[in-house]
């Protein structure tokens, strides 16, 4: 019996986030309503001001954080418009989605309306094929991603006085995606320890993405416990060293300078901090250096540093921003996040752009996610070789990471780890 793959029904709700906020879960079913795919749509904290519209009701309920826009949006408008399409072309499904709402930045829909049906017509068409979705989405697919483990959380994501919002190691030492967390988890282990001996019990508190936020302002002092971590954990030549400084957020517009753990420095200062950061540190990637519009002062970094330069805010997985940024040699990697444009056919256009210019791709959670991996599912697909999913703790970050552990044995002998060659894709 051949499966239908036109729409049968298209329904959307409000369930909770991590956060304990609202956000849109989809529910899109074909072949007669036989094949259900769900997905559940991501929210950010730390948002670049070019991400794709999020519709938030406003007023008294949920905190004014509700989605009851975004809910209606997919079952009054898009549904209607939906039901009986087909879902074999994701392109053309995604079409339809930016068509239908109509604006740049999906500010009539919502992003979070328009994705949370792409993400589940990519699911539903992926079971109609009989194969996860990492494989109906690429059928060579077989490189799990180094994860960048958000072990230490500041800036927004966290309630103390540290200005870069994630202090990140990656396991490029581990053979494969389980001795990876291993790691991870061993140096984690270790990381509690010392924090609790040295700042007491106030220091376990975690931050958004489950990383412990020690109440700290130096940078410097989250680079050192890292390490400290790490030698104490025996895995010192396994590890390397990441940030994500999210520097828009500790910009000042008015001065345009930063203030950095209350010391005030210019574009070129903080660059000058970075490079010896990395030197001391053993940085090998960072993600928003600086503030979202600096295309310049990221070309400069990344000529200077050697080292991965991801942009975030600055690209928010926009094939446009990406494009200027390829062409000024601002950042060399981009973070990826289809929330930030709203369909994954141009979060997958982006990706390409990048993989084809030489830039890497990470890909990324939000710190308001819910318990749905399709990350996990996504990274392989995309044969990007990096993950960030946050600390490997909370079922909304481990939901992640055990998908991809579920995927590394079902690719069995195929499986590549990329360790050490984590930036070149592996594909
Ligand atoms: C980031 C993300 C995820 P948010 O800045 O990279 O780590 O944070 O989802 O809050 O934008
Ligand atoms: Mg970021």
């Amino acid at each position: 019996m051949t499966t239908d793959l036109t729409i049968s029904s298209l329904h959307a709700r409000e369930v909770l986030d991590c956060r304990g906020l609202p956000t849109v879960q989809v529910d899109l079913t074909i072949d007669h309503g036989r094949l259900l795919g769900r997905a559940d749509v991501p929210s950010g904290r730390s948002t670049g001001s070019h991400e794709a519209f999020e519709s938030r009701d406003g007023g008294r309920r949920f905190g004014g954080f509700g989605v009851g826009q975004a809910v209606a949006a997919v079952n009054d408008v898009l549904a209607p418009a939906l039901v009986g399409r087909s879902v074999t072309s994701q392109r053309a499904l995604d079409a339809m989605l930016v068509d239908i709402d109509g604006t740049q930045d999906k500010s009539r829909l919502g992003a979070n309306a328009l994705l949370g049906v792409s993400l589940a017509a990519a699911r539903a068409a992926a079971l109609s094929s009989g194969r996860p979705l990492y494989q109906h989405l690429n059928a060579d697919a077989h490189v799990l991603p180094v994860p960048l483990v958000n072990l230490i959380n500041g800036g927004r994501h966290a309630s103390n006085d540290l200005d870069f919002q994630e202090f990140i190691i990656l396991p490029v030492g581990a053979s494969s995606m389980l001795e990876a967390l291993q790691i991870s988890t061993e140096v984690n282990l270790e990381l509690a320890g010392i924090l609790l001996a040295r700042y007491g019990k106030v220091a376990l508190n975690t931050g958004d993405e489950g990383g412990f936020a020690p109440p700290i302002s130096s940078p410097d002092e989250a680079l050192t416990l890292l390490h400290e971590a790490v030698d104490k954990s025996g895995w010192a030549d396994s590890i390397r060293y990441g940030l994500d400084c999210a520097a828009t957020h500790w910009y000042d517009e008015a001065r345009g300078t930063y203030t950095l753990a209350g010391e005030e420095l210019d574009r070129d200062a903080l660059i000058d901090r970075y490079l010896r950061l990395i030197a001391d540190y053993d940085l090998v990637t960072i993600e928003d250096p600086l503030q979202e519009e600096d295309f310049e002062g990221f070309a400069r970094l990344t000529a200077t540093s050697g080292i991965q330069i991801v942009g975030d805010d600055l690209f928010t997985t926009n094939a446009d921003r990406l494009r200027r940024g390829i062409a000024e040699g601002a950042a060399n990697s981009l973070l990826w996040k289809v929330n930030q444009i709203g369909t994954l056919s141009q979060a997958w256009d982006a990706a390409m752009l990048a993989q084809s210019n030489g830039y890497s791709v990470v890909v990324s959670e939000r710190s308001g996610e819910t318990e749905d991996a399709i990350i996990a599912d996504l990274v392989v697909a995309l044969g990007a070789g990096q993950i960030k999913t946050g600390a490997p703790v909370r079922g909304e970050r481990t939901a992640k990471y055990n998908r991809l552990l579920v995927i590394e044995e079902e690719l069995g002998a195929e499986a590549t780890y990329p360790g050490d060659v984590f930036r070149s894709r592996v594909g």
